[in-house]
């Protein structure tokens, strides 16, 4: 892998301010980008696993029975930029069919775990002489420096996995839609994996798993304040949370504290009062039905190619051509 270039834009200052702001508010909350540090990015790959956790499975089945399809028609050179992509597992999934068809294809690898791009390049390494470069960076200043300085014959395929885009409420993943079509050319394309809704119970299960892993993931989040900022979280104070807001469409995961305490954050100055029963809100996964999808896309300038959904796990992977 080409060296990562650029500032790491998810240092400790910014993660300080972000954490004095977030647990300021009067819903506590935590982006979830910060789950991903070295052991929560290991934390995700076992949730993978989880006879639960069907997202990851029923991705793979779906790119390996139509990664061909996902890609026909891409004329060489290719950039293949992935977002947020972990283990770079399902990445070589979508490369192989691509491999003997272009001469000139590269990867770009968009994602704020160190982890998941040394994992994503070791993964990629079974493609020989492909050039491989990542960055580690947000998905919009990644974005930015991967479409930055592109030849004029370059077409470009951005692959967004694992229901990723479920992290954004509904407004955000417009406008990140928007601001992906406006650093893309008519011609690229767009693969989105999307989590589709199901029944409540089947939901919250995908994230309070029986074996615990889930909670590990969540609770990790306030391991790395107290390993990073000097915080004195106790992990026996607080517990995992996960509720199926129907009218929102999104599951949500919270860290509820279990009593009244106060928690200091020395590296992000400042002290932080909990009621009992007060949560702090760390992620939302969205769900969708299908053709919110391709609206929600339409919207920000993506036609719809194609679309497979597994009815089983209602998951979908749609192929969008910029237009
Ligand atoms: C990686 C954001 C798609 O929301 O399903 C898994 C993260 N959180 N279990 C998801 C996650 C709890 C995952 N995404």
């Amino acid at each position: 892998m080409e060296p990562i270039s650029g500032t790491v834009l998810t240092g400790r200052d910014r993660l300080a301010e972000d954490v004095r702001w977030g647990l300021g508010q009067t819903q506590k909350q935590l982006q979830p980008r910060y789950l991903y540090d070295a052991l929560g990015s290991q934390l995700f790959e076992a949730i993978c696993e989880l006879p639960e956790y069907r997202i990851t499975r029923a991705e793979r089945g779906l790119l390996t029975a139509h990664a061909g399809a996902i890609g026909v028609g891409l004329a060489s050179p290719v950039t293949l930029v992935e977002l947020g992509g972990g283990s770079g597992e399902k990445l070589a999934l979508l490369i192989e069919p691509l491999v003997p068809m272009l001469a000139d294809l590269r990867v770009a690898l968009v994602d704020v775990s160190a982890t998941a791009l040394d994992l994503a390049s070791r993964t990629l390494g079974q493609f020989p002489g492909l050039r491989v470069a990542g960055y580690q960076a947000t998905y919009e200043d990644g974005l930015r420096r991967v479409t930055h300085g592109r030849s004029g014959d370059e077409t470009m395929m951005v692959a967004f996995l694992g229901s990723n885009i479920g992290n954004l409420d509904m407004s955000a993943a417009r406008a990140f839609l928007g601001n992906l079509r406006s650093v893309l050319r008519a011609g690229d394309r767009l693969v989105l994996g999307v989590d589709l809704v199901k029944p409540a119970a089947e939901l919250v299960r995908a994230y309070d798993d029986p074996l615990g892993v889930t909670a590990a993931f969540n609770k990790n989040l306030l391991g790395r304040l107290n390993r990073e900022l000097g915080a004195d979280f106790e992990f026996d104070q607080f517990a995992h949370r996960a509720v199926w807001n129907a009218t929102a469409s999104r599951v949500e995961m919270h860290l509820e504290s279990l009593c009244a305490q106060t928690v200091s954050i020395p590296g992000a100055d400042c002290r932080v009062r909990f009621v009992e029963g007060e949560s702090i809100w760390t992620e939302s996964s969205y769900k969708y039905e299908t053709e919110g999808i391709a609206e929600l896309a339409a919207a920000a300038g993506f036609a719809r190619r194609d679309q497979w959904v597994d009815p089983d796990a209602r998951f979908a992977v749609t192929a969008f051509d910029a237009c």
